[in-house]
């Protein structure tokens, strides 16, 4: 970096600012205009409180602003952690972040249900590195509660047109040839706030349903062949899970047989009970359903099941008003996780605008950046890897003027489809979707620096 450069200083997100009675009231009436917009006014008070306190927390940067570092207590004081013995080793057997980070964390979001029977939380994407999202903060959706089960009493069954059907334990699938793999998953439900306009207020809850892992497990197609499945008859397998809610959903055959993992590993270590201990599916590139948790049963079929999951759930109101059912892709899609809503930019200069691109149809191979509104657009550099099915980070240079601007990210995977504007999404889908929304997501930057989730027509 050259040293004519300033270096920006961004103020993160108040996380939980919008109060629980707020949410509750939300949650008892739903999201109207009127609540929409007093979801945005609550959110630009509590940002401006924040703006108000100034500097408080600064940064890694703050040292280049302060050309003689005279009089900076930060670096003339020995601190206490300089001058005395630190905690012994395996203090905490499980390492746990810095309690100086403790507010990167999961949250629920306004104007969604908080029921046990349908939860979700939010991965903190505007506070992650790279592609692999913390397994603690991995967002968690359940349709009915999550349990810690027990590896040594869980089963899975495969029956169906299969010539033996067959039980194994967890010990057994994990005696198995098995094979690592990074993939994102992402809920169809992802940006479904948005589709009236903007609702909530920061990338937490816009994409927060997005989270990457490596994942590691044995390939279904591998346990199907060992039960002996009848290919000239089977079309379809069901998913079933261990969960009250016997979560099901059918695959389609030739994605069974592909690149779908029965799964115990994610991020070197076991799966987490929120995320499917002891085994999950991953379908990599679909929608989140169909990553069933907590997995008992494959039963192979010949034609689609129907289940709730599919037939009332998860499925997509088009504007003729027929509905499209088995959405199974989650098509191209990006995002800038900062500067994103809530932030603050404290001052003029250089940024590094970053963000996350995915493709359920393969690689990412360009992702554009607009800082005015989508006028022009340069192309970022894509962090390696670059994988199929996975998150990839980009990243731009960007120098503020302190001027108000509009950022956009726009990615293209490797079949060449475009991720679409609003209003081009809208034109083929209407506005009565809930799910698969994966348009172009605008920031806009006042003068003031605060960052606001906007649309533009
Ligand atoms: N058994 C079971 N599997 C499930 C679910 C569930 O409620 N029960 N939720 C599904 C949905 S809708 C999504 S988006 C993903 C979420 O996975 P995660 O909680 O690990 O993020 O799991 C899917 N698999
Ligand atoms: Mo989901």
């Amino acid at each position: 970096m050259s040293n004519s450069r300033s270096y920006g200083r961004i103020q993160s997100a108040p996380e939980n600012f919008i109060s629980d009675e707020l949410i509750a009231e939300i949650n008892a009436d739903g999201l109207n205009d009127t609540r929409r917009n007093f979801l945005r006014r609550s959110f630009a008070a509590a940002a401006g409180v924040v703006a108000a306190s100034g500097l408080a927390t600064g940064n890694a940067n703050a040292a280049a602003d302060h050309p003689g570092l005279d009089g900076d207590p930060a670096i003339l004081k020995l601190p206490k952690h300089s001058t005395s013995l630190g905690n012994p080793v395996a203090h905490t057997p499980y390492g746990m972040p810095s309690r100086h980070e403790a507010n990167l964390q999961r949250r629920e979001s306004p104007g969604l249900t908080k029921k046990r029977e349908s939860g979700v939380a939010f991965t903190p994407l505007q506070g992650l590195f790279g592609i692999i999202t913390p397994s603690g903060l991995h967002f968690e959706r359940h349709h009915a509660g999550w349990h810690d089960i027990d590896p040594a009493s869980h089963r899975l069954m495969i029956n169906g047109l299969v010539a033996n059907a067959k039980v194994y334990t967890v010990g057994d699938l994990m005696r198995l040839p098995s094979v690592s793999r990074m993939h994102f998953i992402e809920c169809g439900a992802n940006t479904a706030m948005d589709w009236g306009g903007p609702a909530v207020p920061s990338v937490q809850y816009t994409h927060g349903m997005l989270s990457c892992s490596e994942f590691t497990g044995v390939p279904l197609s591998l346990l199907l062949e060992d039960c002996g499945i009848d290919k000239s008859k089977a079309k379809f397998v069901l998913a079933e899970g261990a969960d009250g809610a016997s979560l099901t959903r059918t695959i389609p055959i030739e994605r069974a047989l592909d690149d779908v993992l029965v799964a115990w590993g994610m991020n070197g270590e076991m799966l987490r009970p929120e995320n499917g201990y002891p085994i999950r599916l991953v379908v990599p590139g679909a929608q989140g359903v169909s990553w069933v948790k907590w997995l008992r049963r494959i039963e192979v079929g010949d034609a689609p099941y129907a289940t709730r999951e599919e037939s009332t759930q998860y499925i997509d109101l088009m504007p003729d008003g027929s509905v499209r059912q088995y959405t199974l892709i989650q098509e191209c899609k990006s995002v800038i996780t900062t500067p994103s809503g809530g932030q603050i930019l404290m001052d003029k200069g250089f940024y590094n605008i970053t963000g996350l691109a995915w493709s359920g149809r393969g690689k990412i191979t360009r992702v554009d950046v607009s800082v005015d509104g989508g006028r022009n657009w340069k192309t970022a550099r894509l962090e390696s890897p670059v994988l199929s099915k996975c998150l990839t980070r980009f990243n731009i240079d960007w120098q503020w003027d302190g001027k108000p601007a509009i950022l956009q990210s726009r990615a293209i995977d490797e079949t060449g489809y475009v991720q679409p504007r609003m209003q081009e999404l809208r034109a083929v889908r209407g506005t009565r979707s809930v799910y698969h929304n994966n348009a172009i997501q605008s920031w806009r930057v006042e003068s003031s620096g605060e960052v606001f989730n906007v649309q533009i027509s």
